[in-house]
């Protein structure tokens, strides 16, 4: 197992779509492997392939306080959203350091393969229907962010480009000695 490296905004790879994935091989179980080790480490309550540079359609959730309900998502289908919505804060792993109000479907039916390959369909709500679509949203090259009035867009654009810059800067400073 291990740790995979964390895309960050504005990171372009970020909003590639993610393909199906056909056969659930030793390759693909080493990778969730992968993608719950970068999870919990982080800690984060969802990860999506995409956000370690995989673009491939598979998401790992875990929304308890002890790692004890960890969830495989492959190939997620949302089959029906809720009319209701709610508005919640929310944070993401590729955008660290910011958390703000979305509005989402307050509850989703989705249908998934799970890391055996077995096709199950699940009635989710409260945290785990958000998470549920942040990650989807994910596959899709779509952020939370996207959400937000253009005004707040613009100005997390410039402060994480400058972010970038400097991260940028710190390791060619470093390797110049
Ligand atoms: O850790 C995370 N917390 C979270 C909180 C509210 C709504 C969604 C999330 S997902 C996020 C981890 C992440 O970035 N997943 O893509
Ligand atoms: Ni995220």
């Amino acid at each position: 197992m291990a740790k995979r490296e964390i895309l960050q905004y504005p990171d372009r790879r970020l909003r590639t779509p993610a393909r199906a994935v056909d056969v659930i091989d030793e390759r693909i179980q080493a990778l969730i492997d992968d993608m719950f080790e970068t999870m919990y480490d982080a800690p984060g309550i969802g990860l999506a392939a995409t956000q370690i540079d995989v673009h491939e359609r598979i998401v790992v959730i875990d929304i308890s306080e002890d790692g004890s309900a960890p969830r495989v998502l492959i190939n997620p289908e949302i089959l029906e959203r809720a009319s209701e919505c709610d508005v919640a804060e929310e944070g993401c792993l590729s955008i660290p350091g910011y958390a703000d109000d979305v509005e989402r479907p307050e509850r989703v039916r989705i249908r998934a393969l799970d890391r055996d390959g077995t096709s199950t369909e699940i009635e989710a709500e409260g945290l785990l229907a958000r998470c549920i679509q942040h990650e989807v949203d994910h596959l899709d090259g779509r952020l939370f962010i996207d959400y937000l009035s253009e005004l707040k867009r613009k100005r997390l654009r410039r402060r994480y480009e400058k972010a970038a810059r400097q991260r940028t800067g710190q390791t060619l400073g470093t390797d110049a000695g």
